[in-house]
């Protein structure tokens, strides 16, 4: 007899993920840290070596039987090594966060100063902002970005580093739309001998397809995300320089994990076979021009954008010229089909819970397979949106619109109707 399967043990479940299959489908995806996965990836991450414990590292383990995820998880180093150019590459981290905690547990003890970008001025939880265990258990500074026009602001680097002689100097952001400049941080990091690290979960595709400098060479270690531009599973890596090899690999495990997500570690595989191919370059430009085309297209309805533009996948948008704040406008977007989420902007004179902004990326667009065509078309659909984000008819006839649109532009991974 077949052994049942997800239909029959869990059918409420099983209701769930159907329903999360259609959302995909049929909204216009624009969480700057989302993408679609292949339907090859898929199947990796889905597979049977979700069933084995693996502690240690190739040919280095606690228990036995690892014929095969050796092969696995060196096949994922491998390529990874390869697309970044990287002297080396942990593939353990369970995802960006833990892939950050490990960089502090390999380079600095409890209460040592470290240095990143300010939460509300674009960076993550993890370079040390006050909430987060980095900011509780490090003596952490943050710098920001101009007054002006809300690039990195480098004398204010320059100046906290010098002051405060961080162990670790971060560069990676969740919220920047610009170009990251790793060289000037290098030499910042330089005049106090601080780790540079930098955090491209963000770029980490748009750095393999060659659209983004890269910073491997550059920055002492390098962490990311696998699932945002880089379109694979969720998960996280380190990549550094040959001397700081054996400390990364101590910090992940045993310092701070048990055994590694062996499914994750083949979806990675997978991806970073995707991305090594001519098409993913391909992809990688598209999501740039994608971003640019609904920069310019918002510009065009009225909306004001955080430095202007952007130069990566995503665009930062205040809505002050709009009359509308951040979680109002996500909340209406959302019910329209367009889904992003608020965020804050430098200098946001609203709280965090209801800051000016929404951000957006053209990641998982532009896996669809959508132009700029489709861009100037979802700026318009924001205008009328943002314009009565009370009138649930329009709302909802401009969410027919999107699925409409969406149905042209089938996504990897998902079923087709
Ligand atoms: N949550 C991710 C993002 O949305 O940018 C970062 O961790």
């Amino acid at each position: 007899m077949q052994e049942p399967g997800l239909n029959e043990v869990d059918p409420k479940l099983a209701a769930l993920i159907r329903a999360e299959e259609t959302r995909e489908a049929d909204k216009l995806r624009l969480i700057a840290s989302e993408n679609y996965v292949s339907r090859a990836v898929l199947e990796a991450t889905g597979s049977v070596l979700t069933n084995k414990y693996s502690e240690g590292y190739p040919e280095k383990r606690y228990y036995e039987g690892q014929q095969i995820i050796d092969q696995v998880e060196l096949l994922a180093i491998e390529r990874l090594k390869a697309l970044f150019g990287a002297d080396h590459v942990n593939v353990q981290p369970y995802s960006g966060s833990p892939a950050n905690l490990a960089v502090y547990l390999a380079f600095c003890a409890a209460g040592d100063p470290v240095v990143g970008l300010a939460l509300p001025a674009g960076g993550h939880l993890t370079h040390g902002w006050n909430v987060s265990i980095t900011g509780k258990y490090f003596q952490s500074r943050g710098y920001g970005v101009r007054k002006d026009d809300h690039r990195i602001d480098f004398d204010e680097v320059r100046a906290i580093v010098r002051e405060h002689k961080p162990k670790i100097l971060w560069c990676g952001t969740t919220a920047y739309p610009r170009v990251l400049e790793f060289a000037k941080f290098r030499e910042i990091a330089d005049e106090v001998g601080a780790i540079l690290c930098a955090d491209i979960a963000h770029i980490a595709g748009l750095v393999a397809g060659g659209v983004h400098p890269s910073p491997i060479g550059i920055a002492d270690v390098v962490t990311s995300t696998t699932h945002k531009t880089l379109r694979g599973p969720r998960g996280g890596i380190i990549m550094c320089k040959a001397e700081h090899a054996k400390a990364i690999d101590r910090a992940v495990f045993p310092g701070l994990q048990g055994g590694p997500h062996n499914h994750t570690t083949a979806g990675i595989a997978v991806a970073a076979k995707e991305a090594q191919s001519p098409d993913f370059k391909q992809y990688a430009a598209n999501i740039v021009a994608n971003a640019k085309a609904l920069a310019e297209a918002l510009l065009g309805q009225g909306f004001n954008l955080i430095t202007g533009g952007t130069d990566n996948h995503l665009v930062l948008v205040d809505l002050t010229p709009k009359q509308i704040g951040g979680k109002p406008a996500a909340q209406a977007l959302d019910r329209a089909g367009i889904v992003c989420n608020y965020n804050s902007i430098p200098f946001d004179p609203r709280k965090p819970f209801d800051p000016s902004g929404i951000r957006m990326g053209t990641a998982a667009l532009t896996s669809r397979g959508m132009g700029p065509a489709e861009m100037q078309r979802l700026a318009g659909f924001m205008n009328r949106v943002v314009q009565a984000p009370d009138d649930g008819a329009l709302l909802d006839r401009i969410a027919a619109e999107v699925k409409e649109m969406c149905s042209a532009f089938p996504a990897p991974g998902l079923p087709r109707a």
